[in-house]
């Protein structure tokens, strides 16, 4: 019996400490130039600071504007910083950077960000238009990745728990009694 009980500890540790391991996945804290933001020249780099050193691998970094898209190249990992080249072509007005980041867990991360060019690298200038639609980085997902494992954990716990009972239950029933 004491070896059924430290076996279901074993499994009931197990079931609730590996989801929560798997729910931290990285966010990007913060980007150049920032979101929603207007810069006077367009710059000739885009960046995005992750909250820990991203999976190089399916990275992707797209820069639309008046001239569709001006990322130049792969863009480049290094620690936590993403950096996206941007064509001298560029011209002013407004862009939306839509990116596809692996997260240090796996996880892929996707979003955009939007800014004003004001001056873009080919010289050209251009007003403020409408307002860009923005779209923060999924935060639906990230809501539903901690909620999921607990919810799942607590199931789990419930399901295991159900099993030990009833397969302990089982036992001393067929256990032959002594007359
Ligand atoms: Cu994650």
């Amino acid at each position: 019996m004491r070896r059924f009980v430290a076996l279901f500890f074993l499994v009931l540790g197990a079931v609730v400490l590996a989801p929560l391991s798997a729910t931290a996945h990285d966010v990007v804290e913060s980007t150049s130039p920032a979101d929603g933001t207007t810069v006077d020249t367009m710059p000739s780099e885009i960046t995005l600071t992750m909250s820990d050193d991203p999976i190089a691998l399916g990275t992707q970094v797209l820069v639309k504007g008046p001239a569709g898209n001006v990322a130049q190249g792969d863009p480049s990992v290094d620690g936590r910083v993403i950096t996206q080249r941007v064509s001298p072509d560029a011209p002013a007005g407004d862009y939306v950077v839509t990116y596809r980041v692996t997260s240090n867990d796996g996880h892929p991360i996707s979003g955009t960000i939007s800014f004003h060019a004001t001056v873009g690298l080919d010289g050209s200038t251009a007003t403020q238009g409408a307002a860009v639609p923005v779209t923060k980085a999924d935060p639906p997902a990230s809501q539903s990745s901690i909620v999921a494992p607990v919810v799942l954990s607590v199931v789990g716990v419930l399901v295991v728990l159900g099993i030990v009972i009833g397969g302990w239950l089982a036992m001393r029933r067929k256990q032959p009694t002594h007359s």
